[in-house]
C-alpha cells in the first residue's frame, strides 16, 4: 500500500485523505497523479458514506475537499476525461439547489456536511485521492 493510503475491502479501493494542505483542482489532481492515483470518483452511496464517515471520524468534517468530479465536457463526470471517466448517471449527492453555476463552477467539491457542490476549479480545497 503506498504511503498514506488506506484500503477499504468492501469498496476494494485505496484512498488518500489530504487534511494538511490545499490546492486548486488542477494542483490536487497533479498531487494525486504523482502518487499514481486520481482524485476520488464517488460512484455509489456506499462509497460516499465510507468517505464522509472517515472524514468525520478523523475530525475533519468542517473542511471542504476536491473530488475528481468535473463538467469540463458537456456532462458531469467523476474524474478527468480519459482513463476511467464515467458520466454521473446512477449516483449523485448534490446539495439542494446544486449544481447551480454551469458557467463558472466546473469542479465538484465535497462541502461541509458531505454534500456535493460545484465550485470554481481555481478555489483551494483539501482533497481525496483514489487508487
Ligand atoms: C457558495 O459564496 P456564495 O454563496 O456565492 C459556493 C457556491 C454554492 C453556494 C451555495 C466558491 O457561493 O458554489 O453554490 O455557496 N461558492 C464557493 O449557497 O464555494
Ligand atoms: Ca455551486
Amino acid at each position: 500500500l503506498p504511503d498514506g493510503f488506506v484500503y477499504d475491502a468492501t469498496l476494494n479501493s485505496c484512498y488518500y485523505f489530504m487534511y494538511i494542505s490545499t490546492g486548486t483542482w488542477l494542483e490536487a489532481d497533479g498531487a494525486c497523479n504523482r502518487m499514481h492515483s486520481k482524485l476520488v470518483a464517488i460512484e455509489s452511496a456506499a462509497e460516499q458514506t465510507y468517505i464522509w464517515n472517515k472524514i468525520t471520524a478523523d475530525g475533519q468534517n468542517s473542511k471542504t475537499f476536491w473530488t475528481g468530479g468535473n463538467n469540463f465536457g458537456p456532462q458531469w463526470r467523476l474524474n478527468r476525461p480519459g482513463a476511467t471517466s464515467l458520466n454521473i448517471v446512477t449516483y449523485s449527492n448534490w446539495n439542494a439547489g446544486e449544481p447551480n453555476n454551469p458557467l463558472l463552477e466546473h469542479c465538484l467539491e465535497l462541502s461541509t456536511g458531505g454534500g456535493w457542490n460545484d465550485v470554481p476549479c481555481e478555489s483551494r480545497r483539501f482533497y481525496i485521492c483514489e487508487l
